[in-house]
């Protein structure tokens, strides 16, 4: 009964649980992107002030990814968006902010188990002072490991030189999920996964970080429950019953 139940376990490929490639509002940016039975919402802050969705008025948009992957995860079917010509497209840190964050609440109303897989961003600077460490945490979950799951060097992500050649080139960033002691929602459970930026120097001009692409990435699991392999297994001494009468 125990190999039954085990060759019954079915596992997918990674799908995209949860993303956002077009921002919405600078402080609780719709998520655009869900899997069936997902529900996820977003909030975002700086040290000062709000991100941007409309920092350039003149060249709208700088910023925005034009890859059409989150992280170098294609999206198993759910690319994302390659526009570049609108403010939206991208979230902007604006000057004289030495950090920011966003967070992601993610829900299970599925009935299957979800094991995340990884979170996914693309991000680049403008100049070498904009807040260029980032940390992925998990602030909060009804069972999955919280605590600091990455923090990069200091400084890591690339800068442009203050130039806009490549503003639509980001570092393509994946870190792992699976790797955590419990990295399983169970269906009704919730995990709030912050990514934070740090290290800006907060003062000078033009010091944009430009983030596109933010998600989440995992795999549904189906397992059986256990009243129907038992029942299974009463029907098959039933039928053994019968053969030997
Ligand atoms: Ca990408
Ligand atoms: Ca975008």
């Amino acid at each position: 009964m125990v190999s039954a139940m085990a060759g019954s376990l079915s596992a997918s490929g990674a799908i995209l649980v949860a993303g956002i490639d077009t921002w919405s509002s600078t402080t609780a940016p719709a998520v655009t992107n869900t899997a069936a039975g997902i529900t996820a919402t977003a909030t975002a802050s700086t040290s000062s002030g709000a991100w941007s969705i409309t920092d350039n008025v003149t060249d709208p948009g700088r910023g925005s990814s034009e890859d059409g992957t989150w992280g170098t995860f294609d999206g198993s079917g759910t690319a994302a968006s390659t526009v570049t010509n609108l403010g939206v497209e991208n979230f902007t840190v604006t000057n004289g902010r030495p950090s920011a964050e966003v967070t992601l609440t993610i829900v299970n109303g599925g009935t299957d188990d979800l094991n995340l897989a990884a979170f996914h961003l693309d991000v680049v600077a403008f100049r070498p002072n904009a807040p260029r460490t980032y940390a992925l945490n998990v602030l909060a979950g009804s069972d999955i490991t919280v605590g600091n799951v990455f923090t990069s060097p200091t400084t890591a992500i690339t800068h442009l030189g203050g130039g806009l050649s490549g503003h639509d080139q980001h570092d393509d960033i994946d870190l792992d999920l699976s790797a955590l002691a419990d990295s399983t929602l169970s269906p009704g459970e919730t995990a709030i996964l912050q990514i934070a930026f740090s290290d800006g120097t907060g003062s000078g001009g033009g010091h944009h970080l430009f983030l596109d692409n933010v998600a989440v990435s995992g795999d549904f699991v189906t397992v059986p429950e256990p009243s129907s392999a038992i029942l299974l297994s009463l029907s098959g001494l039933a039928l053994l019953g019968r053969r030997r009468r």
